[in-house]
């Protein structure tokens, strides 16, 4: 479906405010989406005050909670910093490189690793890998596969804009030798700009 742009995008405002208005919507069109987040040219003034980095892993910092549609979120990847392998709980992710450059790692979902089913454990099928660059985005949901993201630089830092839609806050990690799959909840490390206490949510399920 093609659509036309109202406002150029010449800032992260822009950015928030046009995916408040393509958010409004019941129906999401995944292209124009992936288009203006493309559109948007990291400046990073615009989104420092939400870069915050931990020495352990990868922080996620909530910018804005897009009305109960949509998480908009940036992730701080210190040097080396990977994900687990993991699914994204039935939500659109958009992911867009802000500073720096980040490999993704696709996988096929692994089959069903119960004790009961008798499936041997197994390793898990690599099916894709890209390398993005600054201002790249890219776009999975779970019938396209898993994923594990990796800052392969062991010097430079790198930041990336995350859209999930609807936002959720449990998902599930897999272990790549087995397909063993584990819910996990999914915390942020700052919201608008300020730091949370540690906290230690259980996945409900
Ligand atoms: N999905 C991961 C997370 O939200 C980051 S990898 O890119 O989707 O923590
Ligand atoms: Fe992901």
């Amino acid at each position: 479906m093609e659509v036309t742009r109202a406002q150029p995008i010449n800032s992260l405002n822009d950015l928030i405010q046009e995916l408040h208005n393509v958010f409004e919507s019941e129906c999401i069109n995944v292209d124009y989406v992936h288009d203006i987040m493309a559109s948007y040219k990291s400046n990073p003034s615009e989104w420092k005050k939400f870069a915050k980095f931990d020495r352990y892993r990868y922080t996620r910092n909530l910018i804005d909670e897009g009305n109960g549609k949509f998480n908009l979120m940036l992730l701080c990847w210190g040097p080396s910093q990977t994900s687990t392998i993991h699914d994204h709980a039935d939500a659109h992710c958009f992911m867009k490189m802000l500073s720096g450059s980040l490999q993704e790692v696709r996988f096929d979902w692994p089959k069903d690793y119960r004790p009961e089913t008798q499936n041997e454990p197994s390793e898990m099928l690599e099916i894709d890998r890209n390398v993005l660059k600054l201002n790249d985005v890219c776009y999975i949901n779970d019938s396209l596969g898993l994923h594990r993201v990796e800052n392969a630089s062991h010097s430079e830092g790198a930041v990336s804009l995350h859209l999930y839609c609807p936002p959720f806050n449990c998902c599930s990690m897999f272990d790549e030798r087995t397909g063993k799959r584990t819910k996990c909840p999914v915390t942020f490390w700052s919201k608008f700009g300020q730091k949370l206490e540690v906290n230690k949510p259980k996945c409900s399920s």
